[in-house]
């Protein structure tokens, strides 16, 4: 009797921790946390969203042993908190939650975000699919009327490996902020990714949330962004073809400056002010208006707005001549674009024919503007996530295509930086060399003499390049010291393992040439170290045991601040930094995370 009581209890502790256990299950996977998010502006997440709960990223709080990792918290707090700065300069303020990590789940979110995509993917699924961000025009352009009558869009959006929030974002951004009626279509060219939910999740998704305006279209292999983009304008019928990234936030009013721009003149392109959005904590910031330039590198490079193209009747709101465009942003009659022969189908995956179409635009009959008023926000990216099919180099593949198609004598200045690219195959270009011709295209001295006065000719007289510090735009750092990174013990200087101007590039120890401008660093107010007045040197926080790389200078700080330490541990200086004459040497913080040797003062 006594053993059929026991049974009984233990059946019943049984049954209630089983009930429990599912009751638990259901309040974690089914309740949405929306307190510690509740300063973000998050528009669509909560009840009023019109879409299923389903298909928000959802943000579970469970038991968390990373948490207790203050280590992990403040790093991302710092850095959020870094972005933190005044909205009405166009900044977010962020709840300093978003970024944390409340358990494994939120790290490994956060490290394969990183890995796949080269951004915070955590933080980015925790936006959703729908967000305001701050109008950063300038107030003269919210007084601006545009006529009712404009051209409609298709707007095309070719995307690789793309992170599903972001790509959805990109495309609700467009149809939050669009009026319907300006709004053709939206094609996605999905360049065969190999990720599972931009296949099935996001058929599934347009299919019952988004009929009508969307259209998909998948390549069967990988053709690269060029070609994508090809494809995309030949599935759209609108007038006006506009070319998005998949990882934009389009701005209020965006897009009626860009059209009624096309509208007044069908042979003109024009490109959105790029803001900023920040890889790391997703908000969105202000740009500055600058133009768009090129190196002998054939590197893109923004530059500021000379003057004489400044103060016109309209002011702040005048379109802006722009000898080049960044690439992945802008907008075009759609049969201009054919007409003006689409881009070259020879190019490869990434690179060059940003520079390509501008060339071709200016030297062929059309005008080039970036529109101050139209603003759309682009993840900025440290490096690029993904490489090409068989690890081709497509940037200098496509490069060389465009030097021998539209560069004439001025390739010298290509070859000249890049010797062993003189008797590289480039494939048959002569389609293209063609269509120059049909088109009656002017001279590149033409071009670099009207749109491009400004550019050096490379050579013993040029002028020094400056570096792009792309977060803070054209304002430049005080340079605090300017010399060579002198190692004591072999008496060899650090330098670029390569070309200084390649990115990505590792540095090594070489003999010091003082002759070599090549090996100068700077070290300026932001504790950069600058080599060549091109890039910085940069300590991946991502991929801690790489060693360090020349990249692009972010102005972010973390993984670009260096300062000088005091003494080794035996008590030797092991490096040093060479004042070069005339070289200023104010005193230096002596403390910071990253070390780089010590002053030679
Ligand atoms: O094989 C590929 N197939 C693709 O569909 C490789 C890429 N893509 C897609 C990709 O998913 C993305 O949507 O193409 C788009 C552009 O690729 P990104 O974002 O890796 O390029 P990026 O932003 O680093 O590079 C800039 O220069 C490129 C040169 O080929 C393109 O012109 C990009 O569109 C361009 N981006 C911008 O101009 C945004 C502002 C950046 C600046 C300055
Ligand atoms: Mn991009």
């Amino acid at each position: 009797m006594g053993s059929v009581t026991v049974r009984y209890f233990c059946y019943g502790c049984l049954f209630t921790s089983a009930t429990w256990t599912v009751l638990l299950f259901i309040y974690f996977n089914f309740s949405e946390v929306t307190q510690p998010l509740k300063n973000v502006p998050i528009k669509g997440s909560g009840p009023h969203g019109p879409f299923p709960k389903k298909f928000y990223p959802r943000f579970t709080r469970g038991p968390s042993r990373v948490l207790e990792s203050q280590f992990k918290v403040n790093r991302i707090d710092d850095m959020i908190d870094s972005h933190v700065e005044d909205p009405e300069k166009g900044n977010m303020k962020f709840s300093s939650e978003l970024g944390m990590i409340f358990n494994e789940r939120d790290q490994e979110l956060r490290d394969l975000g990183y890995q796949k995509h080269a951004f915070n993917m955590l933080i980015s699924n925790r936006l959703g699919y729908h967000r305001d961000v701050p109008d950063t025009r300038n107030a003269a352009c919210k007084d601006k009327s545009y006529p009712v009558d404009l051209p409609v869009a298709s707007v095309v959006i070719c995307f690789y490996n793309e992170a599903l929030s972001a790509l959805l974002r990109t495309v609700h951004s467009v149809l939050d902020r669009t009026p319907a009626q300006l709004l053709h279509e939206i094609i996605l060219v999905d360049d065969d990714s190999d990720f599972d939910d931009l296949k099935g999740e996001l058929e599934e998704y347009v299919q019952k949330y988004l009929p009508g305006k969307i259209k998909v279209i998948r390549n069967t292999k990988r053709e690269g962004l060029i070609r994508g983009r090809m494809i995309g304008a030949a599935h759209a019928t609108g007038e006006v073809l506009v070319f998005l990234d998949s990882h934009c936030e389009v701005n209020v009013m965006w897009l009626q400056p860009l059209l009624a721009a096309i509208q007044q003149d069908q042979r003109t392109v024009v490109c959105p002010v790029i803001d900023i959005i920040s890889a790391d904590t997703l908000a969105y910031s202000s740009s500055p208006v600058v133009r768009g330039g090129f190196n002998w590198g054939l590197h893109f490079k923004w530059d500021l707005v000379p003057l004489s193209e400044l103060g016109g009747p309209e002011g702040a709101t005048a379109p802006i001549k722009s000898p080049t465009m960044a690439g992945g942003l802008f907008a075009m009659n759609r049969h201009y674009f054919n007409e003006l022969g689409q881009y070259d189908s020879g190019m490869d995956i990434w690179g060059g024919e940003n520079l390509e179409i501008s060339f071709r635009i200016w030297m062929c009959g059309g005008k080039l503007f970036i529109i101050p008023c139209s603003r759309v926000g682009h993840i900025f990216r440290k490096r690029r996530p993904y490489g090409s099919p068989e690890g081709q180099d497509t940037m200098t593949h496509n490069s060389l295509r465009l030097a021998h198609v539209w560069l004439d004598e001025y390739k010298e200045q290509y070859f000249s930086l890049r010797p062993d690219l003189r008797t590289k195959s480039y494939g048959n270009i002569s389609e293209r060399v063609e269509l120059r011709r049909k088109l009656g295209c002017k001279s590149f001295k033409w071009y670099l003499d009207n749109i491009y006065p400004e550019m050096q000719i490379s050579g013993p007289n040029a002028k020094p390049q400056q570096p792009i510090f792309i977060n803070r735009g054209p304002k430049r750092p005080k340079v605090l010291q300017r010399g060579r990174l002198y190692h004591l013990q072999t008496d060899k200087c650090l330098v670029a393992q390569g070309r200084p101007s390649q990115k990505g590039g590792l540095v090594v120890l070489k003999a010091c040439d003082y002759s070599d401008p090549g090996q100068i660093w700077i070290y300026n107010e932001e504790h950069e170290l600058v080599l060549n007045n091109l890039l910085c040197l940069d300590m991946s926080e991502t991929r801690s045991s790489d060693p360090p790389r020349l990249m692009k200078c972010h102005g972010s700080g973390g993984s670009q601040q260096w300062t000088f330490g005091v003494r080794s541990l035996s008590g030797r200086r092991q490096a040093e930094l060479r004042v070069e004459p005339g070289g200023r040497t104010p005193s230096l913080p002596r403390s910071g995370r990253s070390q780089v040797g010590s002053i030679h003062e």
